[in-house]
Formats: C-alpha cells, sequence, structure tokens
C-alpha cells in the first residue's frame, strides 16, 4: 500500500461502527468480550473490533492471544486525535532532538539505522483502558473489552543513546514526546507525553520495526518510543520531537488523563472522588484466555486445551493457574518459552470435561513478586477505568 493514500481508502472503505456500550450495572464484571470484528479493515489490518473509523479505534478479538507474538495485522490500535498525516516519507522524516540539551540533534531513520547500535526487545502494549467494560459503574472513555492489547518484537535505538549523542545540560530532569498527528480543533493539546528522565531505563528505544517488519501505519509508522513494562499511553506513537526541560510543563495527557487515586488500593467511589492522583505505570500482573471462547461448546470426556497469555510490567511470570471449578481448586498450567521478562508469556492446560452443562473456566496469574490476579469483584472502581486486571471467567457448554 502507499502510504499516500491511506486516509481516502480507509474512511471510504469503513462505515461508522460503534460497538454496544451497555452492561447492565451489578449483572457482571467481565469485561465485555461479545462484540465481533467489523465487516471492514484499515490497510494493513485485518477486520478488528471497531469502536470507530476516525480516529481509529480498534480491538483485537481475544481468540488471536493464544501465542506469544500478535500479529501486526492483528495489532489494537488506538488514537487520540483524528488528524494522522496522511502521508509519511520516510527518506526525509526526522525527528527532532531540542530542549536542555548540549546539541540539537535532526535525525532521520536511515541515521537511526546507521549511526547507533540496533536492539532488540519482546514486550507488551497495553493500553491502561484495557478491559475498562468490566467496571460498574461504568467509566467514561472506550469500552475496552481485554484486547486493547498485543507482545511485538521491537527493533530500533536505545533512547538513552540517542539523548547521549545530544547531550543533557545540567538541571535536565523531563522529557516530552510528541505524536506526529494534530488535533481537528485548536484547542485540544496535540498528544505528548511527558516522562521524569530517572523513570527511562536501558530497555526504553525509539523503534522502526515490529515483528520484523515496518511499524504498521497505524501502529505508529515511522518511529515510536517502546516503554517496556509501561502500559502504553506513554508509548508515543509516529514521534516527531523529544524535548528536554527542567521543568514539569503539566500538558493534557499526562496531566488529566491516565491517572488513578493516589492511595493503596488506588481505588475510588463515583461519590467520593480521590482528590489525590498519580500516573499510571507499571502494567500489574494479568492474563486472559484466548481458547475457548466465552459461549463455545466443547465436548464431554474429550480432550480440550486451554490456551492463552499471561505478563505483567517485567518481575516476570512464575505461574497461571486454572480452575474449572468456579475458583474452588486450580490447577498450574504449562508455561511455554520465556521470551523475555517483558513479554507475553503463553500458557496451555488440557482437562476433559466429566459433567455436562455450564462450565467456567478460569486463570490466574501469578508474577514472580508473588502478585496475583484478584476476583473481579475485588477490584476497587476509579473514575478512568484504568489497571483492571481481574481473573477472567469463561463460560462454555459441555455437550
Ligand atoms: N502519537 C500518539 N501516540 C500514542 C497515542 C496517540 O493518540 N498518539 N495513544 C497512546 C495510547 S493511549 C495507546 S493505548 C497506544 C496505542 O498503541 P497502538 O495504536 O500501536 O496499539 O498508543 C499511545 N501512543
Ligand atoms: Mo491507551
Amino acid at each position: 500500500m502507499k502510504r499516500r493514500d491511506f486516509f481516502k481508502t480507509s474512511i471510504a472503505a469503513s462505515a461508522a461502527v460503534l460497538g454496544s456500550t451497555s452492561l447492565a450495572a451489578g449483572e457482571t464484571h467481565q469485561p465485555n468480550e461479545t462484540r465481533k470484528v467489523s465487516k471492514y479493515a484499515f490497510p494493513e489490518k485485518r477486520p478488528l473490533i471497531t469502536y470507530s473509523d476516525r480516529p481509529p479505534l480498534l480491538e483485537t478479538p481475544l481468540s488471536v492471544f493464544t501465542e506469544e507474538f500478535t500479529p501486526n495485522d492483528q495489532f489494537f490500535v488506538r488514537w487520540h486525535l483524528p488528524d494522522i498525516p496522511t502521508y509519511i516519507d520516510p527518506d526525509t522524516y526526522t525527528i527532532h532532538i531540542n530542549g536542555f540539551v548540549k546539541k540539537e540533534l535532526k535525525i532521520s531513520i536511515a541515521d537511526l539505522k546507521r549511526d547507533f547500535e540496533q536492539v532488540e526487545v519482546n514486550a507488551v502494549v497495553q493500553c491502561g483502558g484495557n478491559s475498562r467494560s468490566a467496571f460498574t459503574p461504568i467509566p467514561g472513555g472506550i469500552q475496552w473489552g481485554s484486547g486493547a492489547m498485543g507482545c511485538a518484537r521491537w527493533k530500533g535505538v536505545r533512547l538513552k543513546d540517542i539523548l547521549d549523542k545530544a547531550g543533557l545540560l545540567e538541571g535536565a530532569k523531563w522529557i516530552g514526546f510528541n505524536g506526529r498527528e494534530k488535533a481537528a480543533y485548536y484547542k485540544t493539546p496535540n498528544f505528548v507525553r511527558e516522562l521524569e528522565l530517572d523513570e527511562l531505563d536501558d530497555h526504553v528505544i525509539v523503534a522502526y520495526e515490529m515483528n520484523g517488519e515496518d511499524l504498521p501505519y497505524l501502529n505508529g509508522y515511522p518511529l515510536r518510543l517502546v516503554l517496556p513494562g509501561y502500559y502504553s499511553d506513554s508509548w508515543v506513537k509516529m514521534l516527531s520531537n523529544i524535548t528536554v526541560t527542567d521543568k514539569y510543563k503539566s500538558l493534557f495527557f499526562m496531566d488529566k488523563a491516565y491517572r488513578v487515586p493516589d492511595n493503596e488500593c488506588e481505588c475510588e467511589t463515583p461519590e467520593n472522588k480521590a482528590k489525590k492522583t498519580k500516573p499510571i505505570t507499571i502494567m500489574n500482573v494479568k492474563s486472559v484466555i484466548g481458547y475457548p471462547e466465552n459461549g463455545a461448546k466443547i465436548y464431554h470426556n474429550s480432550q480440550v486445551v486451554v490456551r492463552g497469555v499471561a505478563w505483567d510490567g517485567g518481575y516476570g511470570i512464575h505461574k497461571v493457574l486454572i480452575s474449572i471449578d468456579d475458583g474452588k481448586t486450580w490447577e498450574e498450567a504449562t508455561l511455554k518459552e520465556d521470551m523475555g521478562r517483558y513479554a507475553y508469556r503463553a500458557f496451555l492446560f488440557g482437562f476433559k470435561p466429566k459433567k455436562y452443562g455450564k462450565l467456567n473456566i478460569m486463570a490466574k496469574a501469578v508474577n514472580s513478586l508473588g502478585e496475583e490476579q484478584p476476583l473481579s469483584k475485588d477490584i476497587g472502581w476509579n473514575r478512568g477505568g484504568y489497571k483492571y486486571n481481574g481473573i477472567q471467567v469463561v463460560n462454555v457448554e459441555v455437550v
């Protein structure tokens, strides 16, 4: 596909398809996984669950999460602003490094590939609002099921090496990252994230490749920030500017959105909102079951292999436990190969259903710190609907 044609094709081909967002209060605390993929596909993508066409908001169906890596053409998509550049020229594209640096830099993609050490990291990118539809009452925002995430092999250059080349000036403390897209209304700020320099370690990269290919356009072509272990609001796509400052500039997305209550449970009530909040940063431990799907029929006494993925913010998955008796007893699933501490850990669990009728399959991941997923009912509410990591319950029928 010619990148130039991107918006012509995507907008013409896609009718607005908005998912239903109603989950009756108290009925269930599971994320809404009933939505079907759209009839229409965006360029470089297969049909995905589509919440909006402009900006594109696309969710990966749960059935994809049985493998360590998520294919690029099924990878979820989230943009805040509608005005995404329709044409990117990889030969003239540059990122600009400025602010509190000794030397301002303009780096092209060719420079990045030639002048810096190329590194790779396997890492999960997950929206902080992933599974938001599980919260009751429903917080504002996209009513994601659990597919606002994926895991890829990212290739690029260490952010640290780029900053070293520019040279930080004394007093440099914050670093801002800009995406190239624009707001449709001038009052909406552009997409910018600010991080404290201390937060950044060697694993943070400016990536140009995802699963061995150029980044898909909708996942931030030609360059994006990769912050392993962190929720993806900080993974700025279509990166245009890296600005080092001495002061925190309190830009919108950092200041207002992507925050949780600054208390032990990170929770509040709709009537009693927490006064102090903090940014969401490191991901908590979580797992999803990709197979079988909700509503599936499985055969009595046949071998059923439950498959899914588990991950956390980089401590590593210690074990995944499965229950087929509503959580009364739990058995360990087999973990597949370790793809690195920031990646999905795929798991398998075989069993033979002995009773006809309804059956619930549950998965609970435990990380190397001993942290484990809570039951959905034990998760406190927050107004943004962030960081949901409840134990998933898949309802199947034994026939
Ligand atoms: N430039 C830019 N980068 C962005 C965003 C955006 O709106 N613009 N959204 C962020 C959020 S909230 C998410 S969840 C991820 C989504 O990444 P993906 O579209 O590659 O799945 O991008 C992040 N980076
Ligand atoms: Mo997000």
